[in-house]
């Protein structure tokens, strides 16, 4: 081939890459989406082509909407604590991914005073750090703090929570040896990140 010839097919060439790659782009049968594993919104409808439109969740607040009532792993339904002031727990939360060896929340204990939280209550824990989710496994556990003899487990839990994450709360269950259930919910906003 005549090296004249030889330039006008690697120019043909390129011009039908650079047409084959904009007719892609605008291709109104592809839809543009999140498909970024880690985004709490990836996987909303098809998506064929990740177009940057991720958001991701970061944790605003951690809250125990219920816990049981009584300490029955302990043995048969006895009060959280011995009541001189309330028999209710004073709550502390610890959360962490699996992987990890330190729990990145690990709150003060509330409820010890005022104010106290029934079993019914919701309790708040502010976030003081906006941990970002990860698509990955993260245990947690709910502990009854005493002053004296060691704290009692109220309940522990795995979840992931790009799975359960939902209208800005990822909502999960954990559980003690007997089966009582106890609710965590973790608030986050959805933001750029990266
Ligand atoms: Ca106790
Ligand atoms: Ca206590």
């Amino acid at each position: 081939m005549k090296p004249i010839n030889i330039c006008i097919t690697v120019i043909l060439a390129a011009l039908l890459l650079m047409f084959d790659s904009c007719r892609k782009e605008e291709d109104p049968l592809r839809t543009g989406g999140c498909s970024d594993v880690n985004s709490p919104i990836n996987g909303s409808g098809s998506v064929d082509y990740d177009d940057g439109s991720c958001l991701y969740g970061f944790i605003t607040e951690y809250q125990i909407t219920y816990h049981p009532e009584f300490d029955n792993a302990a043995g048969t339904g006895t009060d959280w604590d011995i009541g001189l002031i309330d028999t209710d727990a004073d709550l502390i939360l610890r959360i962490k991914q699996d992987t990890a060896s330190n729990w990145f929340f690990d709150s003060e204990s509330i409820g010890l005073g005022t104010p106290q939280f029934a079993h019914t209550d919701t309790a708040v824990f502010p976030a003081p750090i906006e941990y970002q989710l990860w698509n990955t496994s993260y245990s947690w556990n709910l502990f009854d703090h005493d002053l004296i003899g060691g704290n009692d487990l109220i309940c522990a839990g795995q979840f992931n929570p790009i799975e359960k994450a939902s209208d800005g709360f990822v909502t999960v269950v954990g559980y003690n040896s007997v089966g009582d259930s106890t609710e965590l919910r973790i608030k986050y906003a959805l933001r750029k990140a990266y």
